[in-house]
């Protein structure tokens, strides 16, 4: 049975799951549930993740969410094409990236959401907004220091790119939706954006409303 793999747009959670998963090229079911109308939080779902989280990842018997466990567990029953790399120094790096995202980045970051995506543009308060804005810079300056603009872990593509690429779209979201609330992007963050920007499957994850 294939894969059934639950995502909510905009999730970057789930859209770093959505790339590994497009990464493996292995077939499966997509299952986009709604925030606004509590999908994640119904008892179907909650059965699936009784954290009312996405993403999730449905595999026969396999309930599984948590995003880099479902990245995990894609390498470890598909190993044809890694996504987390293949000697361990690298491995290693890509979880270490990954989990200073989850650590890290991802707090920064929802902190200025919450006050500009998460909210009717406008209603934002100035200071929180300043502050925000000012903690994301400071953090993506460091994973900046990481980055030679390509991917991070040299020529392919792997869970480090995985996770970080979707914090960037989100960043650049933020001031095209709301200009003057977002922040500038580092160089070599826009050239590492631009990489991932050229896999052939990229455009099969974009969240489906950032497309209506
Ligand atoms: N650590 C989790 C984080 C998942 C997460 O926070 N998902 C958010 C979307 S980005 C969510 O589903 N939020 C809905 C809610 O908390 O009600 C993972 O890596 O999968």
């Amino acid at each position: 049975m294939a894969l059934t793999f639950y995502c909510g747009s905009g999730s970057p959670f789930a859209w770093k799951v959505w790339l590994a998963l497009e990464h493996k090229g292995v077939p499966y079911e997509l299952k986009v549930l709604s925030f606004q109308d509590g999908d994640l939080k119904k008892p179907d779902y909650l059965a699936i993740n009784p954290r009312g989280k996405v993403p999730a990842l449905v595999d026969d018997d396999l309930r599984l969410f948590e995003s880099s466990a479902i990245v995990e567990y894609l390498d470890d029953k598909y190993p044809a094409k890694p996504v987390i790399g293949r000697d361990p120094g690298t491995r290693a790096i890509a979880r270490r990236i990954a989990a200073e995202v989850d650590s890290y980045l991802y707090p920064t970051a929802r902190k200025l959401l919450a006050q500009t995506l998460f909210r009717a543009a406008g209603t934002g308060d100035p200071i929180e907004i300043a502050t925000a804005k000012e903690e994301l810079t400071k953090e993506l300056a460091r994973f900046e220091s990481y980055s030679s603009g390509g991917f991070f872990l040299g020529g392919s593509p792997t869970l480090a790119d995985y996770a970080v690429y979707p914090m960037i779209a989100l960043a650049r979201r933020i001031e095209l939706k709301q200009p003057g609330n977002g922040i500038t992007i580092p160089a070599k963050l826009q050239s590492f954006a631009k990489t991932v920007e050229g896999l052939p499957y990229l455009g099969k994850t974009i969240p489906p409303h950032w497309k209506a």
